[in-house]
């Protein structure tokens, strides 16, 4: 079956340097261009998003859909699936992205019960399984819509009614299922409504054991189906509720400790969700490292000066080049990649706005992992971090981490010091990121 010509181009868009004058076309983004020894196409992994390219209308909350998409209109639901299936599967060769993302009703319609959401995400899935026999695109995750439908308004797996906290099993099953079926690389939960609207009729002791005991479960699932990759939680601090669970890294570290999952769960983070916990995205990804639990990102940008989640393409060259910065250090992604959690803005009406999005982030992608790679090359950062440091590399301050010093012994040698504040040299350091970005 042949798709729509939805899109102007025929043929995939391809690398061509920064001098040519064609607008659909990558300039900076080089796939096969080697990064610190690892293919540009292997170490961004990047992946297009079902959700807001294919399934956002483009409302807003004083407006309806502006895209007036074919597959949105008419007809019978599973052939407009269909339909929409094809576009995007057009759109992954187009922007060739070695990867997708979806939430089971992004892909499927939702039946009259659960058996019946169940068959069609089952009769998608099949029509996925063989697109992808000749395509290149894999799956990077899949995961299900927890937050959307009425029964979740008070949560999902956080409910107060058992019966609500059921039915999200028997969808984060089919959805794990599917998945596994298509050869994800990970599976990802993101708690849009495991939160509270008001304290006044929420056990948050109790939800919180909810939750652990939904993700246990998850995982205990996953080993029995034999799914290699890990589970990743996505923190956000609210939107939908005024506050969620997984607030952000930190938080979701504590909770994944306290019930014992860290062997299987990771992080998937998302710079939106970072500033709106106050927080920098490479903040969220250093918190990760820091506690090995890195997984993978949602790549997109909010709003200076909104405080929502306005999930916009991802520009900004200096920002990401932190966050390679980080990641180059640690050996890059191994199951995670770079999720395009992002949608056009609502008047970006014309089909082609879909790729030159993408097209731009992706190239503001490989610039900002270019620079990461000069600096690191340069010790730049690392070179002057090191020295910030060096004093810890002594023997006996090595001897003082390593456990071997009491209090008192340290307390004792501290009388013969007298220790010299030294610049934190935050202004020539900011020079010197610039002169990379
Ligand atoms: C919403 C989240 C969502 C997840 C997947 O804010 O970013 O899109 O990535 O459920
Ligand atoms: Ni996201
Ligand atoms: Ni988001």
């Amino acid at each position: 079956m042949s798709a729509p010509a939805f899109f102007s181009p025929a043929d995939p868009i391809r690398f061509q340097g920064e001098s040519t004058s064609e607008a659909l076309a990558y300039r900076h983004y080089d796939k096969d261009r080697l990064v610190m020894g690892k293919r540009m196409e292997d170490h961004l992994r990047f992946a297009v998003c079902y959700w807001h390219s294919f399934t956002w209308p483009g409302g807003d909350p004083f407006g309806g859909e502006t895209f007036l998409r074919p597959w949105m209109h008419g007809g019978d639901p599973l052939e407009l699936a269909k339909q929409k299936a094809d576009t995007a599967f057009e759109m992954f060769r187009l922007l060739d992205v070695p990867f997708f993302t979806f939430h089971d009703v992004d892909v499927a319609p939702e039946g009259e019960s659960l058996q019946e959401s169940i068959d069609n995400l089952k009769a998608i899935t099949d029509i996925f399984a063989a697109k992808m026999e000749t395509a290149k695109v894999r799956l990077l995750w899949g995961t299900a819509n927890l937050f959307s439908n009425r029964r979740y308004m008070a949560g999902a797996a956080t409910n107060p009614d058992p019966d609500v906290f059921a039915y999200a099993c028997g969808q984060v099953k089919a959805a794990i299922d599917a998945t596994h079926r298509l050869g994800g690389a990970n599976y990802v939960c993101w708690g849009g409504r495991e939160g509270y609207e008001t304290l006044l009729n929420t056990d948050m002791a109790r939800e919180l054991d909810q939750l652990g005991r939904f993700l246990s479960m998850l995982v205990d699932y996953k080993h029995k189906i034999g799914f290699k990759g890990p589970i990743l939680i996505e923190p956000k601090p609210k939107e939908p509720t005024k506050h969620q669970y997984d607030f952000d890294a930190s938080t979701v570290i504590g909770f994944l400790r306290k019930y014992d999952l860290t062997a299987d769960v990771k992080l998937n983070l998302e710079q939106n969700h970072a500033i709106l916990a106050g927080h920098s995205f490479d903040h969220e990804v250093k918190v990760a490292y820091a506690n090995d639990l890195f997984g993978s990102l949602d790549i997109n940008r909010g709003d200076d000066l909104l405080g929502w989640d306005t999930d916009q393409f991802a520009m900004d060259v200096k920002e990401i080049a932190l966050v390679f910065h980080e990641m180059l250090q640690h050996g890059g992604f191994t199951t995670g990649g770079l999720n395009f959690d992002a949608k056009i803005r609502r008047q970006s009406i014309d089909p082609d706005d879909l790729l030159h999005a993408h097209i731009a982030s992706m190239d503001a992608c490989a610039r900002g992992l270019l620079a990461a790679e000069r600096m690191l090359e340069d010790k730049a950062l690392t070179g002057p971090l090191a020295d910030r440091y060096a004093g810890w590399d002594e023997p006996e301050a090595k001897a003082i981490l390593a456990g071997e010093r009491s209090l008192e012994q340290v307390a004792a040698d501290a009388l013969s010091l007298n220790p010299q504040p030294r610049s934190g040299r935050q202004e020539y350091l900011e020079g010197i990121v610039n002169r990379y970005v």
